[in-house]
């Protein structure tokens, strides 16, 4: 048997069919944000989905132990988590002992999966690269948001993707994608990436009713919704910050894993802070609505 351990906050709200939403803990390591940021994210986060009387379950790996829910005092170990873990590393950092790993959106939904956590919030997910068609680098959320049952949270796919490329991958992956009272697919920190998306839901019990309907269905799904536009930045200005972030990971020959931690730092250096006060309030209010879904889907008849 797998060695994950759940949290008792998380145990007991799963058992008593509350709502729960999983975050990620990449976003929250200096792998995602830098410090003090990422402490702050991880706060606001945790306070959204309480907010709204839903449990937060943080996953990460401790001392070799996958987890699901972690206590106050264990958040210091996430914030300055060393290792990267997407689900391919799961048994490795849990047969290796890692001391602290960081769990990407993939892993992260292989656990909530694991633990029966049914929705999951993150910032902005990851899916094709440009230039993919030439080496193939497509994040492992793709598939992961496939497969798992779980409705993920996200504003949109990060803006440094190829947006239109990932879009089709989940197509083909049978993925639904909905915006949540928006028409086009967000681009992270930038309110649109000008993509129209086939589905938009008002209503939150709809959304539920659909969420309910594709886990049924044995995979999950993608809910879109944009940055709030009192912190969105400019899409000309986002623009030139990822032509020069990719271009100065072309140069250092930074490829694989080490391409969004560094594209991120990248970008959050060259805005002046405007990419991370975007990233910390897109996080925030994702993790609301992913625990208004919830609160939604636990409100469903049985
Ligand atoms: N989005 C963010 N910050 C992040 C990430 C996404 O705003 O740190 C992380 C997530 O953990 C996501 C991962 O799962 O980047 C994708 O990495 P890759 O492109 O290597 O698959
Ligand atoms: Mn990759």
């Amino acid at each position: 048997m797998i060695d994950l351990n759940v949290s008792g906050e998380v145990t007991t709200a799963l058992a008593g069919k509350r709502a729960v939403v999983a975050l990620e803990s990449t976003i929250f390591s200096h792998l995602g944000l830098p410090s003090p940021s990422n402490r702050e994210a991880l706060d606001r986060c945790l306070a959204a989905v309480r907010a709204l009387g839903a449990v937060p379950a943080i996953t990460a790996v401790l001392d070799g132990v996958a987890r699901v829910g972690l206590i106050e005092a264990e958040h210091e170990r996430i914030l300055g988590a060393a290792r990267k873990v997407a689900e391919r590393d799961l048994p490795v950092a849990i047969g290796e002992r890692w001391g602290s790993g960081a769990t990407t959106v993939s892993a992260s939904l292989a656990l909530a999966a694991r633990a029966g956590i049914n929705v999951f919030a993150t910032g902005g997910i990851g899916g094709v690269h440009r230039g993919a068609e030439l080496h193939g680098d497509v994040s492992a959320d793709l598939p992961a948001i496939a497969r798992h049952p779980v409705v993920t949270v996200s504003a949109g796919a990060k803006s440094f993707l190829d947006l239109p490329r990932t879009l089709e991958m989940l197509e083909t992956l049978g993925v639904p994608v909905v915006g949540y009272q928006c028409d086009d697919f967000p681009a992270f920190t930038v309110v649109s990436s000008g993509i129209a998306l086939q589905h938009r839901i008002d209503d939150i019990g709809v959304l539920a009713r659909i969420a309910r309907t594709r886990l049924d269905f044995g995979g999950g799904m993608l809910v879109c919704t944009p940055v709030p536009v009192a912190y969105a930045v400019d899409a000309g200005v986002m623009n030139s910050a990822i032509e020069r972030a990719l271009a100065a990971a072309h140069t250092h020959g930074v490829s694989g894993p080490a391409v969004t931690p560094m594209v991120l730092a990248a970008i959050a250096a060259d805005t002046a802070g405007a990419a991370v006060r975007a990233n910390l309030a897109l996080a925030e209010n994702n993790a609301r609505l992913a625990a208004a879904i919830a609160v939604g889907l636990a409100a469903l008849p049985a």
